[in-house]
């Protein structure tokens, strides 16, 4: 055996058994009708950014096509995602959110 005992198949564990969740982008698109307080106004309610920060990341966004939001374990940023987008049709806005896996 490779870990130099008997037995079948059975490695020794060198590494620690924890590690690390996958972890994903959350990213926001640019389009040409969202009014650009509605998308502060979400980065601030669901990304806990800054009135600053939300406004330097809105104007990326708005000038580069795509910005990230935040990075988070899968499920959180599959629910932030659903409540971005739901609050967007609700109010109208075409304002597209998704995820990327980094
Ligand atoms: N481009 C939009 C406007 O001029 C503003 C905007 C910014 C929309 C970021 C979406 O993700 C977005 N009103």
């Amino acid at each position: 055996d490779s870990d130099g005992k008997s037995g079948a198949g059975l490695l020794t564990r060198t590494k620690p058994k924890t590690k690390k969740p996958a972890m994903y982008k959350v990213l926001m698109l640019n389009d040409d009708y969202t009014p650009m307080e509605f998308v502060v106004f979400v980065l601030e309610q669901y990304f806990s950014k800054s009135r600053e920060e939300a406004t330097q990341i809105m104007l990326h966004v708005h000038r580069r096509g795509v910005g990230i939001c935040g990075v988070y374990t899968y499920d959180i940023a599959e629910t932030k995602v659903n409540q971005v987008m739901e609050l967007a049709r609700k109010e109208q806005h075409p304002l597209q959110c998704t995820l990327e896996k980094e």
